[in-house]
C-alpha cells in the first residue's frame, strides 16, 4: 500500500495510508544507509508485518519537489525540510503585528530558490483599510505573486478563495506568530483544530526532535505543512550571484546586463537598476535583494 509520511520523530514515521488510516512505520534497513534520506511529505510503499498491518517503508516514490536547505558549496548533503511541495504560502497580518516586508522577500527568495509557487496572505483585514493593504503589496503582486486579503472576524472574509487555492495540494504555511496562522486554518477547517505553529514548537521541545515539518490531511484532499521554522532555513547555501534570478522581477533582465558578473546593485549598464530608475521595478524590492545579497556575501566569507 501507498502512504504519505506526516511526521517523523525518534525514528518512528507515521503515514497516511491510501486507506485513510494512519500507521507507525520503521524504515527498512536498506532505506537507512541509502544515500536518499526520508522526509515528511515523501509518498512511500509500505510493507505489511506478521499480524497483516504495515508496520515498514519499504521505499520511497520520486519526489515532485521539495523544500530544502541546502548545504555550503563543497559541504555534501542537503536538509529537506518537507518533500513534495506545491507551494510556500506566506502570511501576515496588515496590522498588530504590522508587516515586515524583508521578512517576506526572505520568505519568497526561500521559495524561488527551491522552484516553489509562492502565495501571500494578509490577514486581519478587519482592523484597517483594504486599500492599503492592496497598496502595501502592490509590487508583490506586479511581480507576480497571488495576494489573499483575509480575515477570520465578522464572519470572516477572504477564506473561500484561499480554501480553494489550498485543496488538493502540499502548502508549506510560514509567517511570524499572532498573525493569525491557526485562526486561518481552523476557520478555513472548522472542527479540524488545527494548531499550526504550536504543535512543531512543543513536539520539538521533547526528548525526540521532529524531522522537518510536520504534515495535516485536508478533510477534502491535500495537505498543510506546517513550518514554522523556515525562517531558521536561512538562506543558506544559495550564492550571492543565484540571488537575483530569486527576485521573479529581475529575471528577465539579469542577462542582459553589461557585465556578465553584475551584482546588480552599482554597475553601469545595468539592466535591474536602469528598470529602477524608471520605477518600473519596485525600490523596497530592490533594498531586499540589496540587504540579502550582502548577508549572503557574508555567509560566503565565513565558510
Ligand atoms: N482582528 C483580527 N484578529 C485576528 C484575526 N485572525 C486572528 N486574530 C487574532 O490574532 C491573535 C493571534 O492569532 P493566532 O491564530 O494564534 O496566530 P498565530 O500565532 O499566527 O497562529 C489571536 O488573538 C486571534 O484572535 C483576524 O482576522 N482579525
Ligand atoms: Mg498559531
Ligand atoms: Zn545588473
Amino acid at each position: 500500500m501507498r502512504g504519505t509520511v506526516l511526521s517523523g520523530t525518534g525514528g518512528v514515521w507515521r503515514v497516511l495510508g491510501l486507506d485513510g488510516a494512519t500507521y507507525e512505520c520503521a524504515l527498512r534497513g536498506r532505506l537507512k544507509q541509502g544515500g536518499l534520506k526520508l522526509a515528511v511529505g515523501d509518498e512511500v510503499e509500505l510493507e505489511r508485518g506478521d499480524r497483516g498491518e504495515p508496520t515498514a517503508i519499504a521505499s520511497i516514490l520520486p519526489r515532485r519537489s521539495k523544500l530544502a536547505r541546502r548545504s555550503p558549496s563543497g559541504a555534501r548533503g542537503e536538509r529537506i525540510v518537507a518533500a513534495n511541495v506545491d507551494q510556500v504560502v506566506i502570511i501576515f497580518a496588515l496590522v498588530k503585528p504590522a508587516p515586515n516586508p524583508r521578512m517576506l522577500d526572505r520568505f519568497l527568495v526561500i521559495a524561488e530558490a527551491n522552484e516553489l509557487a509562492a502565495r501571500i496572505v494578509v490577514n486581519k483585514v478587519d482592523l484597517a483599510s483594504v486599500a492599503d493593504a492592496e497598496a502595501l503589496f502592490a509590487d508583490h503582486v506586479r511581480a507576480g505573486y497571488p495576494l489573499h486579503l483575509t480575515s477570520t472576524k465578522d464572519g470572516g472574509r477572504g477564506l473561500e478563495p484561499l480554501h480553494d487555492a489550498l485543496q488538493g495540494r502540499t502548502s508549506a504555511l510560514t509567517g511570524p506568530s499572532g498573525v493569525g496562522k491557526s485562526s486561518l486554518m481552523n476557520a478555513l477547517y472548522p472542527g479540524l483544530r488545527l494548531r499550526v505553529g504550536e504543535i512543531s514548537e512543543s513536539v520539538n521541545k521533547g526528548r525526540h526532535t521532529t524531522v522537518g515539518a510536520l504534515l495535516h490531511p485536508l478533510p477534502d484532499g491535500g495537505f498543510v505543512a506546517d513550518t514554522p521554522g523556515l525562517r531558521e532555513i536561512g538562506l543558506w547555501g544559495l550564492e550571492p550571484s543565484e540571488l537575483a534570478d530569486c527576485f521573479p522581477e529581475f529575471r528577465p533582465l539579469t542577462s542582459l546586463c553589461r557585465f556578465a558578473d553584475c551584482t546588480h546593485t552599482v554597475e553601469p549598464g545595468c539592466e535591474v537598476l536602469d528598470a529602477l530608475s524608471r520605477g518600473e521595478i519596485s525600490a523596497t524590492r530592490h533594498e531586499s535583494y540589496v540587504r540579502l545579497r550582502e548577508e549572503l556575501e557574508e555567509a560566503a566569507r565565513l565558510w
